[in-house]
């Protein structure tokens, strides 16, 4: 099996985070899907990573599959399959999915070229940002994680996305919500995080 990604990309470190956690064994494909010659396009035809290739040929896309396929390679799962609890995960996951989507587009947007940027768009994401991390303080439990009483997919996906804002548009989130901070630490110190953190 191996797993197709940049060592940048947040959709991809969540599937690299899971095969750490998990020890599933999967070799990881360095592979830039903006470059001419990126073998990206013919695996997705979305033209995104992360892509999974499967051992029978098949290809799987995008991450939310990819995460969901490998968490059912092996036990304990970090997604229950079934139950309140899956639906309320697969939320934390589309919060997080949600706020990667937001900074990748601000991040595009404030590329472009002064004249061509919209001021617009980039406070659109922002707010967005600012509000799912509102949505995560105030859903934050008591405990050392977001949900259950042990590590699970919400921790995963949700300081993956944490992690990422402070990467791409770092401002002091924590002044407001210094509980979230301490528990993004935490996770953060998991071997996991530590070896798939992007270079710089
Ligand atoms: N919803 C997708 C998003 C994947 C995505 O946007 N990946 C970016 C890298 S961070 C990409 O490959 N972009 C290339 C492009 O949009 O052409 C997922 O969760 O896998």
């Amino acid at each position: 099996m191996k797993l197709y990604g940049s060592l940048t990309s947040p959709y991809v470190r969540k599937a690299r985070i899971l095969i750490q956690e998990k020890k599933v064994p999967c070799e990881f494909v360095v592979a830039d899907a903006w470059a001419a010659d990126s073998p990206i396009p013919a695996l997705n035809p979305l033209g995104k990573v992360p892509v999974l290739a499967l051992d029978n040929g098949k290809v799987l896309f995008d991450s939310p599959v990819i995460v969901e396929y490998l968490d059912a390679l092996k036990t304990p799962a970090l997604l229950p399959t079934s139950g309140e609890a899956r639906w309320e995960m697969l939320r934390w996951q589309a919060l997080a999915d949600g706020m990667l989507d937001a900074v990748v587009i601000r991040l595009l947007e404030s590329r472009r070229p002064a004249a061509q940027q919209s001021a617009d768009n980039i406070r659109r994401q922002e707010e967005k940002i600012a509000r799912s991390i509102e949505y995560a303080a105030q859903h934050l439990s008591i405990g050392a994680w977001l949900m259950s009483d042990r590590f699970t997919l919400a921790d995963l996906v949700m300081a993956v996305a944490l992690e990422y804002t402070d990467f791409r548009y770092p401002h002091d989130w924590r002044g407001r919500h210094a509980r979230l901070g301490q528990w993004l630490a935490g996770i953060g110190t998991r071997p996991a995080f530590v070896e798939t953190r992007p270079p710089g």
